[in-house]
């Protein structure tokens, strides 16, 4: 007690007992400054006015002009129990919340008495009555804006398709423009990335985000790396609004095909990727028609799951005037008598197996071409000689 009368003394009009304001109506007062929250409920008194017979108004005023609206937001209960004049005490206390949502819902141009945070500041005019003189309480008070909603990620989850060809540094996805917040008032939001709870799905370590939301390719995706048709991992985003409230979601992270690999032989008991290998033939000098390769025949395959088609085609000089290769299915057809020749009994014909596509993937192989009419001819000579 006498800490409020100290208090009293100071400031003979108003002092603070917790969140309440008491005034005494002895004389008119201004400059007194009151917070209320957003969700202090119904019933929660703001002012107490002692010395005053008891009954109060109010008017509530914002940007200097009377809202009936705001003023029904608050009501002065009447006292069943009156004691002495003296003592008699009025209170002011909240009949609706004055919920910032609502408000700024209700109120046109809300925003030119508010804060960029959501406060409401706004001023009551509380008139009491002590000996027959109306006394005037000039109150300037704030709503204080709570963070009670969490923040939202729009149209979430989220899906992104990546090449695996975009490089380590490449912007990805932008969340900036895809959060929102019930709350008034703007919200700062702070994105960040964490594990996603499946850890064989998660794809937290391929991409980083910046505090605004930008999601950044981090390390290189390797497309070839990952499971046979289940090209895809998730990354978990979650979004902290500045009141702490945490939401998260997940990006669908599928990794595109690229044609970043060559080609690669089908050729038995090759070690894969099969890059290097000889076939080989037996031909007559009169034989025209398809030439059956050994030990297998020739087929090559896009080494990328993109599986572009595959260009055949004979790289050879003299040979070609005796041979030609289909370009689309690598078979090797005869199409002359070997006349007129230098080719003798044994020789190669190089092979170009290259990629349908823009990029310059290609190997070369080899067919070794055994004439064997001319084997035996030249093992006779000898003989002969
Ligand atoms: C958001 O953050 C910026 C910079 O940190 C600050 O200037 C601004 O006041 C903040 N806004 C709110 C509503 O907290
Ligand atoms: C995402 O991260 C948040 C925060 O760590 C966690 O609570 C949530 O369970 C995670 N979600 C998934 C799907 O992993
Ligand atoms: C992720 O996205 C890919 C591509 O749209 C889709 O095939 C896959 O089913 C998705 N994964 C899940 C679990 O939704
Ligand atoms: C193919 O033949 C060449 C030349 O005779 C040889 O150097 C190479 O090792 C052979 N490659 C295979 C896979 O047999
Ligand atoms: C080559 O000719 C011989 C007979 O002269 C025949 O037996 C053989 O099948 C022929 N080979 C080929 C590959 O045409
Ligand atoms: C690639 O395409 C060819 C036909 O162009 C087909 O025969 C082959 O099976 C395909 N391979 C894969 C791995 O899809
Ligand atoms: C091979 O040479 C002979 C004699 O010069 C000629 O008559 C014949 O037409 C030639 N054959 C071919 C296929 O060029
Ligand atoms: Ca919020
Ligand atoms: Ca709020
Ligand atoms: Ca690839």
């Amino acid at each position: 007690m006498r800490f409020l009368g100290y208090l009293l003394l100071v400031a003979s009009w108003t002092f603070v007992s917790g969140d309440v304001f008491l005034f005494d109506c002895s004389e008119d007062t201004t400059g007194a400054e009151l917070e209320i929250r957003e969700v202090d409920p119904v019933g929660t008194v703001v002012a107490r006015v002692s010395g005053s017979d008891g009954v109060l108004q109010w008017s509530a005023i914002l940007g200097g002009s009377r809202s009936t609206y705001l003023t029904q937001f608050f009501t002065s209960p009447k006292f069943s129990t009156m004691t002495t004049p003296e003592n008699a005490a009025a209170s002011l206390t909240i009949a609706r919340k004055v919920d910032l949502e609502l408000l700024e819902y209700e109120i046109p141009n809300f925003w030119e008495y508010s804060r960029s945070n959501g406060d409401l500041t706004f001023d009551l005019e509380i008139t009491c009555i002590a000996e027959d003189t109306p006394r005037r309480h000039n109150v300037h008070v704030a709503v204080l804006a709570v963070n009670e909603f969490y923040p939202q990620f729009l149209r979430a989850p989220y899906q992104m398709a990546v090449s695996e060809a975009v490089e380590p540094g490449a912007e990805l996805f932008s969340l900036t423009s895809l959060v929102t917040d019930m709350d008034a008032g703007d919200s700062n939001f702070t994105f960040a990335i964490k594990p996603y709870m499946i850890s064989q799905f998660d794809g937290s370590r391929y991409v980083t985000i910046s505090e605004s939301g930008d999601v950044t390719l981090l390390e290189p995706l390797d497309f070839e790396l990952l499971p046979v048709g289940r090209n895809y991992m998730f990354v978990n985003v979650t979004v902290t609004d500045d009141g702490g409230l945490l939401t998260s979601t997940s990006i669908n992270l599928t990794v595109l095909d690229a044609n970043d690999q060559g080609v690669e032989l089908v050729y038995p008991g090759c070690p894969q990727p099969c890059l290097e290998a000889n076939y080989s033939a037996d031909v007559n000098v009169s034989y025209i028609g398809e030439v059956s390769l050994l030990p297998v025949p020739l087929t090559a395959m896009d080494l990328d799951a993109l599986n572009e088609s595959v260009i055949y085609t004979l790289d050879t000089d003299e040979a070609a005037n005796f041979f030609r290769m289909d370009e689309r299915t690598g078979r090797l057809y005869k199409t002359a008598v070997l006349e007129n020749d230098t080719l003798g009994p044994r020789f190669v014909l190089n092979v170009r197996v290259e990629e349908a596509s823009e990029s310059s993937h290609f190997l070369l192989t080899t067919v070794t071409i055994l004439v064997p009419e001319r084997l035996a001819a030249a093992s006779m000579c000898t003989r002969l000689y």
